[in-house]
């Protein structure tokens, strides 16, 4: 909790967790949902004007039936008593914050040269070097039986939640029956995939509570309903969340060893591939058109990408790939992505998220990899 308010705000902005759909037009989490941005202090409005009561839920028979809809349908899909959800579903807070927060625009317009400062600084690299060492057996245990870096691990808990120090303060029921039942409009647009999407994790949450036996009355995570160490969703929780510690239960809230196991979990889910590459630095011959693929599945050969005018300025493997150009603090960049980078992405669907999360695991794990800018101090 060493970071200031403003750069929790854009952390809080930019880092999303697992398992987030695809919605605002940045960031789309795999698993895990951004931690929302704490909503910044309002100005006050004049004192002639009255104002609204913050949270007076803006309830329509609309959101009426929808709420009998959704009680009956969660209770016939995990079989959990209708009375029991429409109990806990009665003490769910709508919430103004979350709406206001959903509502505020993404980061989509930030470049790598503002973005990459963020999360490579000094003291968050100097953090996670620390964090490796204080739990090196279990990371690495996790690691040599998933195939996934212990570095990539720590990386991606550094991202979402700064090692635990920063996983959440609202509360998970009434941030996903808020963005359930009132997701915001947004340029004058409803947005039923979104709200149908927390509609869903809502539904998955009752679920998650009792399968682990918790208290979905008490769960704190971000606005967007993202839990614990990593900031998994609800349904991701369920997929993933392995227990890494043997206690029989997945504690993704104060379980070190259950996280690492989590995170690597959901990583071998989305086809990590051990000892391959994630990113290698290119070369673009003078005069090369721009290419900019549809998406980030490694649908090129490191040959196709070389008739395109892209070579890997290092020695790497031929395996399929895909192109990442960034405006980086000193021009463009051009970046060589492997399939680990597309499996990066189903954490996050921004390309910049994964990218900051390699260069902070190489930073942890003390590797070169030929980056323009260096760590803010
Ligand atoms: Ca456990």
């Amino acid at each position: 909790m060493k970071r200031n308010v403003w750069n929790v705000m854009l952390l809080a902005v930019l880092a999303a967790c697992a398992s987030q759909p695809a919605g605002k037009p940045s960031a789309t989490p795999a698993v895990a949902v951004p931690a929302p941005p704490e909503p910044a202090t309002p100005i006050a409005a004049p004192v002639s004007v009255p104002s609204p009561a913050v949270d007076a839920e803006p309830i329509t028979d609309e959101v009426i039936a929808r709420k009998a809809e959704f009680i009956q349908a969660t209770a016939k899909r995990f079989n959990i008593p209708a009375d029991e959800i429409s109990n806990t579903l009665a003490q769910a807070k709508y919430k103004q914050s979350i709406v206001n927060a959903m509502a505020r625009p993404a980061e989509s317009t930030r470049t790598w040269a503002q973005y990459r400062p963020i999360f490579l600084t000094d003291s968050r690299i100097r953090q996670g070097r620390q964090y490796l060492e204080e739990n090196r057996a279990d990371v690495m245990a996790v690691s040599q039986k998933t195939g996934v870096p212990a570095e990539v691990i720590l990386a991606i808990m550094g991202v979402e939640t700064g090692w635990g120090g920063n996983m959440g303060s609202h509360n998970v029921l009434d941030a996903l029956y808020t963005l359930a039942f009132y997701y915001p409009v947004i340029n004058g647009k409803t947005n039923p995939a979104r709200s149908a999407f927390f509609t869903d994790e809502l539904s998955q949450l009752f679920a998650l509570a009792k399968e682990e036996g918790f208290d979905v009355r008490t769960l704190k995570g971000s606005y967007a309903g993202a839990m614990g160490l990593g900031q998994f969703m609800p349904s991701s929780y369920r997929k993933y969340a392995v227990d890494g510690n043997g206690d029989g239960r997945r504690d993704l809230f104060t379980s070190k060893q259950d996280a690492f196991a989590s995170v690597a979990n959901y990583f071998v889910g989305f086809g990590w591939q051990p000892q391959k590459p994630v990113f290698v630095r290119a070369n673009a011959k003078p005069g090369t058109a721009p290419f900019k693929p549809e998406n980030w599945e490694p649908a090129y050969s490191l040959a196709d990408l070389a008739s395109k005018g892209y070579t890997p300025n290092a020695a790497v493997e031929d395996l399929p790939a895909t192109l990442l150009t960034l405006e980086g603090a000193q021009g463009l960049e051009h970046w060589i992505g492997f399939k680990n980078f597309w499996v990066i992405t189903r954490y996050n669907r921004s390309p910049m998220y994964a990218m900051a999360v390699w260069q902070l695991s190489q930073e942890i794990a003390q590797r070169p990899y030929n980056a323009d800018q260096p760590v803010t101090p």
